[in-house]
């Protein structure tokens, strides 16, 4: 599955990801012209210069705030011929950013609307099994930011140059950890006593973070119940296993007898409440302060 895939190659992950995305059900953008390559390769988050003819790569369109306005593919299918595909109903939006900022530009655009308003059964649950994000429902226009979908891996190149909402996307920290801290969720299901590593909140100390640090936390849950555990005032980038793979969340599950670790750069000053999300568990005294000085 591409999301557990952060080492693949982009050409590769149009290959991977065929068998859930219905050629049917895609909105086509035309761009073509002189002035074609050097264009596109301004205005999207992907690579283009050394796509071979036939070849494709998955990439975003940013707006300039950084916002997702569509995830596409682009193939090259001629020197100076590109199409982009996005999920049916989303071609005028492609259309439009692509539009933007074409001023003084020898290309043309051109929009070929999909066959099918929606992909085939099949196609669907492939993807909802792959957890592929799709336009309209992971992904809103406009408001929707890169690293919350999963596929940023995929659909940015992160040496390429400038291009609208580089900031933003280029943003999420790619340092390591610079420090450890673990944690236990423990609790007592019986008298219904909740805490961490043992300790209820008012017996607790507050975890410190250095200001701007990076720090991973891992979190063993010796319980047998969920607790979603929720940081304020920073993101929690939660990795897979091979520390591979990050997406932002606020809100983070943690499954009975699961291991799980995320990585926090301790951006925000002041002093943060970290808690399960469950009432019952954070009045009981699952909760800790986090102090970030
Ligand atoms: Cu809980």
């Amino acid at each position: 599955m591409p999301r557990q895939t952060g080492r693949v190659n982009t050409d590769d992950a149009v290959a991977i990801t065929e068998p859930f995305i219905d050629q049917a059900a895609r909105d086509r953008v035309t761009v073509s012209g002189a002035d074609a390559q050097t264009y596109l390769q301004s205005q999207i988050a992907q690579e283009i210069r050394d796509l071979a003819v036939g070849a494709a790569r998955w990439t975003f369109v940013l707006d300039p705030t950084g916002k997702v306005e569509v995830l596409a593919r682009i193939q090259r299918t001629g020197d100076d011929v590109f199409v982009l595909d996005t999920d049916a109903g989303f071609g005028d939006t492609l259309l439009a950013r692509i539009n933007r900022f074409k001023i003084r530009v020898d290309a043309e655009t051109r929009l070929d609307t999909a066959a099918n308003a929606s992909p085939d059964l099949a196609h669907e649950l492939g993807r909802i099994a792959a957890g592929w994000p799709k336009m309209g429902a992971e992904i809103e226009p406009g408001s929707t930011i890169p690293a919350t979908t999963g596929v940023t891996t995929l659909a940015v190149n992160f040496q390429k140059g400038c291009y609208p909402g580089q900031e933003l996307v280029e943003r999420m920290d790619s340092r390591g950890a610079e420090r450890e801290i673990e944690l236990h969720l423990t609790g007592n299901m019986e008298r219904y006593i909740w805490s961490l590593d043992g300790l209820e909140f008012g017996q607790s100390t507050p975890v410190h973070f250095g200001h701007g640090e990076r720090v991973r936390v891992i979190l063993h849950n010796d319980t047998m119940m969920t607790h979603p555990m929720h940081l304020h005032g920073l993101w929690s980038e939660l990795e897979t296993p091979d520390g591979e793979f990050q997406v932002r969340k606020h809100v983070i599950n943690v499954q009975p007898a699961q291991r799980l670790s995320f990585l926090v750069t301790a951006d925000a000053l002041g002093r943060w409440a970290w808690h399960c999300h469950l009432l019952l568990h954070m009045e009981s005294g699952m909760f800790r302060e986090v102090v970030v000085a």
